[in-house]
């Protein structure tokens, strides 16, 4: 299963606040997708928030609406206000943020952990817990924690890589720990060193049921595992078919808009270029069967395949392009691809038929 979670982590983002309107129109459209849990956002962080985790909350939508919260009774009243069904805990528990941040030790962190999945619990919320930080959180602290988590009846719990830090194999052996415990497990990766989806990949294969992702990767930093890469690796590599990914690339476009943010143009997916073929060699064989330079079709994604001209171009290229404009004269295609050939720029199609029409005429 996925947890979307670009209303938290994403709204985490230098220059991204979401009002209620945006937070609904992007929940709306991640339950289009068919996401299973949407973090909705962190409450406590304002009361617009709030407000806009409660117009999702009462939707109706498919996904189950999880809030963010700190380890605080007040925090957790604001989840309860908000009406989400799921609420996130998190603390960190590490040693150097025990004795550097909360200037407690274990049990007195631990004291205050249970404390707040009680109260949680007692009003009737489901819990994840995330001990923040878990990839480098001393193994003695993860399993107190988890004992108590699994005393509790806690219904998940998230190891996070926070800071991006793990490698896939270690993160491995991290989650397949973790899932001995016997609670129902989801992963969290930030992407610091390119490796977010790497390591969701390795949390599945060590036995994780829900991770966490972002569209567009957007998230604190380097941000998380990006919505789209994880759903197209699930259907390739997975078989899992249950998500509507055709929606992908337009659920992309509008959390662009709505942030202003865009992604890279070789960003995988839902990157401008995700799709367009350029060297001649490729065009020559895309047009024949797109399945040469494409792990799967452009359409699979709502993406259209686009075929780029510049002096890389080959005849098909040429041939591609005016044949749509419903020319066929291969002298003109011979001499257009001279041209071509012999620039620096790029042609877009309607340069190539209004050149072809002038040669015509
Ligand atoms: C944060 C940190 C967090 C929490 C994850 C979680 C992380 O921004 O609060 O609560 O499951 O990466 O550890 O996003
Ligand atoms: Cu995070």
């Amino acid at each position: 299963m996925v947890l979307d979670s670009t209303l938290r982590e994403g709204e985490q983002t230098p220059g991204v606040n979401f009002s209620p309107e945006d937070r609904l129109r992007i929940g709306i459209a991640l339950d289009e997708v068919g996401v299973d849990f949407i973090e909705a956002g962190h409450p406590a962080v304002s009361g617009e928030i709030l407000e806009g985790i409660r117009l999702l909350a009462s939707h109706g939508l498919n996904a189950n609406i999880l809030a963010h919260s700190r380890a605080l009774r007040s925090d957790i009243d604001l989840v309860l206000k908000a009406e989400a069904e799921w609420i996130g805990i998190f603390m960190c528990l590490s040693q150097r943020c025990l004795e550097r941040r909360f200037r407690t030790d274990l049990s007195g962190a631990l004291t205050r952990v249970e404390d707040a999945i009680l109260y949680a619990k007692d009003h009737g919320l489901k819990i994840r817990f995330t001990p923040e930080d878990t990839t480098r959180t001393e193994w003695k602290n993860l399993t107190a924690a988890l004992n108590l988590a699994r005393e509790l009846k806690v219904d998940r719990v998230s190891i996070a890589d926070t800071t991006g830090a793990a490698h896939p194999l270690e993160f491995y052996d991290l989650v397949k720990r973790v899932v001995e415990f016997g609670i129902p497990v989801n992963v969290h990766c930030h992407n610091d060193l390119g490796l977010a989806l790497a390591n969701a990949i390795m949390g599945i294969e060590a036995g994780a049921t829900l991770v966490d992702a972002t569209v567009n990767g957007i998230g604190e930093r380097a941000g998380i595992v990006d919505l789209s890469h994880l759903l197209a690796a699930l259907y390739y590599h997975y078989g899992v078919k249950k998500y509507r990914l055709e929606k992908l690339y337009s659920l992309s476009r509008l959390v662009s808009e709505i942030t202003g943010l865009q992604v890279q143009v070789n960003y995988p997916i839902v990157g401008q270029n995700a799709f367009t073929h350029k060297a001649g060699l490729h065009v020559s064989a895309v047009v024949r069967d797109p399945s040469f330079y494409e792990f799967l079709p452009a359409e699979t994604f709502g993406r259209e395949r686009t075929i780029y001209v510049d002096r890389f171009a080959g005849r098909e290229t040429i041939r591609f392009h005016l044949s749509r404009f419903g020319i066929h004269d291969e002298e003109i295609i011979e001499e257009l691809l001279r041209r071509v050939k012999a620039s620096r720029r790029p042609f877009t199609p309607e340069m190539l038929a209004e050149e072809a029409r002038r040669m015509m005429t």
